[in-house]
């Protein structure tokens, strides 16, 4: 592979893009931007070292050949990656979200093997590697994120072992037993140690991969390191180092905490909660609509306690927001009519006319209207079966600078390991779930306090940017993998 024309010194690889393409009706595109966590915290770097980012800009791809032009918005390049109706349909909701999602998130809903998604998501793997190894100018960095290409650090390395390589997961990392599942273990095993640093956010994560490692492919592995034995065309067999570690990732809390701060956002709090009839207690969900969120555990626990009358159906509302997500997969689809039907039988049993107990959205919010449910919620209630981070946990608490509110948080997210000072929760323990959401709604205002100001500490001092330099300094004092011609490094 050549690498001339290639020019971007830090070249991110990710699913999506940090922005949407959209196709005129005339054929000619536009983009908008859809900033995330990641977007944020990277963007600065970015625009520094003249980086690019690779993705799949949210569109199936017509046969228009000007969709797969890069951009360059603001000083960073936007390569966009073209998916297909098949590729998305197979690559995406297939094995992305049907095979593998279910099977890192303790098997909630039973994996799907399928040996033409397994295809497709090598192909469309090799290609997202094509793209980095293109653009990324030598001796780069490249950050890959996530599931969905943990091959593109090995291809990558195949066409490019100049290139010093990361990748971090960002959902859980599975025990061997469940792992062990996979027809195609050894592959994304291999895959993963293409990079040069491989990043997850719990160190159970980073165990439960070197076990693999090990298991799999017999590699010796010691403190947060696997030794990797390589071949690159003409070059000899040689042993390099894989670093393995935690980087629990965070939010852009400094940001979060300004705007919750806002006078135009205390008012629309206050008018919210006056639009719900002045209840004494606000208990709030944000999720994308997803199986592993536990949406229907905290809706059970709130509608066992209106009938246990342990909590006031007349003066308590429940705001549950929950983001459409991959409707297009059957288990989503199901979960879809599971939640809703919930909410109506609870709705039909226990609210009033114009004054129902569970205010459900099933849209998207914007993120100001975000951050005022944010601000006027007395509790809010995370209780994922499984979640890599939740950061919905870390935000809430960022917007809390007047000590008020309560976070009921499952043991079962990653952020627990970090937010000691809020009720913790096993989702699978509904009567403890119930006993929490109680103690939450009924501590008093001086220990809600202690417990806030204790949280928003550690939320505060590690942030998104935190994350992200821990992770690049880590990666930029790894060898590169690049062997000399005697075939040592
Ligand atoms: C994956 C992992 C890990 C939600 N609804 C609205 C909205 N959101 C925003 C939230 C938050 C984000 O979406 C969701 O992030 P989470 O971390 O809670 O969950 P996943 O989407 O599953 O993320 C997770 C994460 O990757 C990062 O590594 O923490 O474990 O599963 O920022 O605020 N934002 C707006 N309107 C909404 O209606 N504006």
């Amino acid at each position: 592979m050549t690498v001339s024309g290639a020019t971007a010194e830090f070249v991110v690889v990710a699913n999506r893009l940090p922005v949407d393409q959209v196709v005129a009706d005339d054929g000619s595109t536009g983009w908008t931007r859809s900033p995330g966590g990641l977007v944020t915290a990277l963007e600065p770097l970015l625009r520094k070292r003249s980086g690019a980012w690779i993705g799949w800009p949210g569109v199936a791809a017509t046969d228009t050949a000007k969709i797969d032009e890069s951009v360059n918005l603001d000083g960073i390049e936007m390569v966009p990656v073209r998916l297909d109706d098949g590729d998305v349909a197979d690559y995406y909701e297939g094995f992305s979200n049907a095979t593998l999602w279910p099977l890192y998130h303790d098997v909630v809903v039973k994996p799907e093997y399928h040996r033409h998604w397994w295809d497709r998501y090598v192909r469309v793997n090799h290609r997202f590697a094509e793209a980095a190894a293109r653009i990324a100018g030598y001796g780069a960095t490249v950050w890959v994120q996530d599931y969905q290409l943990q091959l593109v650090p090995r291809l990558l390395r195949e066409l490019r072992p100049d290139l010093r390589i990361g990748f971090f997961m960002h959902i859980p990392f599975p025990p061997v037993e469940l792992f062990m599942q996979l027809p195609w273990r050894t592959e994304i095993i291999e895959g993963l140690l293409g990079a040069d640093l491989v990043g997850f956010h719990l160190p159970g994560g980073a165990q439960n991969f070197m076990q693999l490692a090990r298991r799999l492919l017999g590699v010796p592995t010691s403190r947060g390191a696997v030794g990797v034995r390589g071949r690159y065309g003409e070059i000899d067999y040689w042993t390099r180092t894989v670093r393995v570690g935690a980087f629990p990732i965070s939010i852009d809390a400094a940001e979060l905490d300004a705007a919750a701060r806002r006078r135009d956002i205390r008012t629309r709090a206050r008018a919210l909660r006056a639009e719900l009839g002045n209840p004494s207690k606000i208990l709030l969900g944000v999720d994308r609509l997803d199986y592993t969120k536990g949406i229907d555990v905290r809706l059970q626990a709130f509608t066992e306690l209106l009938a246990d009358h342990r909590v006031d159906p007349d003066d308590t509302v429940l705001i549950q927001l929950a983001t459409p997500s991959r409707e297009r997969v059957d288990s989503y689809r199901l979960l879809r009519e599971e939640i809703e039907r919930q909410v109506g039988a609870t709705n039909g049993e226990f609210g009033r006319v114009a004054h129902p107990v569970i205010s459900y959205l099933h849209r998207p919010v914007p993120r100001d209207e975000l951050i005022t449910f944010f601000v006027a919620a007395d509790v809010m209630l995370v209780t994922a079966l499984r979640d890599g981070m939740n950061l919905v946990a870390k935000e809430y608490v960022a917007c809390r600078s007047d000590l008020g509110g309560a976070l009921v948080l499952s043991e079962f997210t990653g952020a627990a390991a970090e937010l000691h000072q809020a009720y913790l929760v096993n989702p699978h323990d509904l009567v403890g779930v119930k006993d929490a959401i109680c103690a939450a709604l009924n501590q008093s205002p001086a220990e809600g306090r202690l417990r806030m100001r204790a949280l928003r500490r550690q939320v505060l001092t590690h942030d998104v940017d935190l994350w992200a330099r821990s992770f690049l300094d880590c990666l930029a004092s790894t060898r590169t993998g690049t062997p000399d011609q005697t075939g040592t490094m």
